[in-house]
């Protein structure tokens, strides 16, 4: 995992050289002048793709970064975001935004490079997007536990490796609470997972399947130290952390920002034998969008087997273009975690649409959990 920190580094000076020190995107565009408008997760880009695609095009890209699903459909159903390309995950964001009205058809004339992308991995998506009109994947990745090796076998060492058990059993959250554990702060992305481990639907809309989720987490709250958003890369990395639900990918990219760092902090990456949920990131268009001709380019570039294959590298998620993996890291293509086997597979589920009067009452169930009232 040699060169993370350099990367990271390089990154950060390339992200400030060409992106962040763009004006805002409601800056109007000089004259002629040809922009894109990319709001996406955080930690979940190589710099330099868009460093290239801006020297090849002339196009200027602004980017800008969210680290949940709610801040983003907040924003893109406000309207006028200001965007050109978002990243939603397949459900429940993406098929929402769809039924809303919120997104643009993509133009596949102008995008040749979907043709790379894996038809099985699209047909899963067809499911929240009839006919494949609306999006593109990204990467995907699933939703597990991240842990601190040595803090597991210190505090908890009869605790269950490869169960939500780990986290979600109090007797198990309490020895590890003076390590700090950490939850992802969306009602979205939690809820399906306790609902699984309950043995319940993971997508019932049930309001007694909501209680018993509330309940189980009421059981863990006094022990949760923080709702991060953005998946507690950082946190875990340091040691600040040693238990979170989280992305796969962020926890994959914690333990080889750990390993590099040096200072024998382990991190892995588990996906309970319960199940995990499996999610698809979709590069979409909002229909508002001042610049479509411009995101289609890019959302062009981006499905480049070669420019995949270097953000897979970078972030640690596996995308949905086989013959990128050619230009994929053995020690990346090789990590189960990443590319999980087809025994691992078998553990992953999907999630349907979740109507409006449930979103709510998870909504409001999330805020009741986290003010601890
Ligand atoms: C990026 C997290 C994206 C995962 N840091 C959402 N599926």
């Amino acid at each position: 995992m040699k060169g993370v920190s350099a990367m990271r580094f390089l990154s950060a000076v390339l992200l400030g050289a060409s992106l962040l020190l763009s004006p805002p995107a409601a800056a109007p565009a000089r004259a002629q002048e040809r922009v894109v408008n990319v709001y996406n997760w955080s930690d979940y880009i190589d710099p330099y793709a868009i460093d290239r695609f801006q020297r090849e095009t002339g196009i200027r890209v602004r980017y800008d970064v969210y680290d949940s699903l709610e801040t983003l459909e907040a924003k893109l159903l406000a309207g006028k975001s200001g965007y050109d390309i978002v990243v939603p995950t397949s459900e429940p964001s993406f098929s929402r935004l769809i039924r809303a009205g919120a997104l643009a058809p993509l133009d596949a004339a102008r995008i040749p490079h979907l043709a790379n992308l894996d038809p099985t991995m699209m047909s899963q998506v067809k499911s929240s997007d009839p006919g494949n009109k609306f999006g593109a994947i990204y990467l995907w990745g699933t939703t597990g536990i991240g842990y601190n090796a040595a803090k597991l076998a210190a505090l908890a060492p009869d605790a269950p490796r490869d169960s939500w058990d780990l986290l979600l059993k109090p007797e198990n959250a309490k020895r590890m609470a003076k390590c700090g554990i950490v939850l992802l702060d969306s009602a979205i992305d939690v809820i399906p997972s306790v609902l699984r481990w309950l043995g319940r639907d993971p997508n019932s809309t049930d309001s007694q399947d909501l209680a018993a989720v509330e309940s189980a987490l009421r059981g863990i709250r006094p022990y949760i130290r923080a709702f991060i958003g953005g998946g507690a890369v950082e946190q875990l990395a340091s040691g600040e952390a040693c238990l979170a639900l989280n992305y796969s990918g962020d926890v994959i990219q914690a333990a080889a920002r750990a390993e590099e760092a040096g200072k024998g902090i382990q991190i892995r990456y588990i996906v309970p034998k319960e199940g995990a949920q499996l999610a698809f990131d979709m590069l979409a268009i909002p229909a508002d969008a001042l610049h479509k001709s411009e995101a289609m380019e890019l959302i062009n570039f981006l499905l480049k087997p070669d420019v995949m294959a270097g953000i897979t590298n970078q972030v640690r998620y596996p995308n949905a273009i086989p013959i990128s993996n050619s230009s994929i890291k053995p020690d990346i293509l090789n990590d189960p975690g990443i590319y999980p086997p087809q025994s691992v597979r078998d553990r992953f589920f999907t999630i349907g649409a979740v109507p409006p009067e449930a979103t709510r009452a998870r909504s409001r169930m999330w805020a009741r959990l986290k003010s601890g009232g």
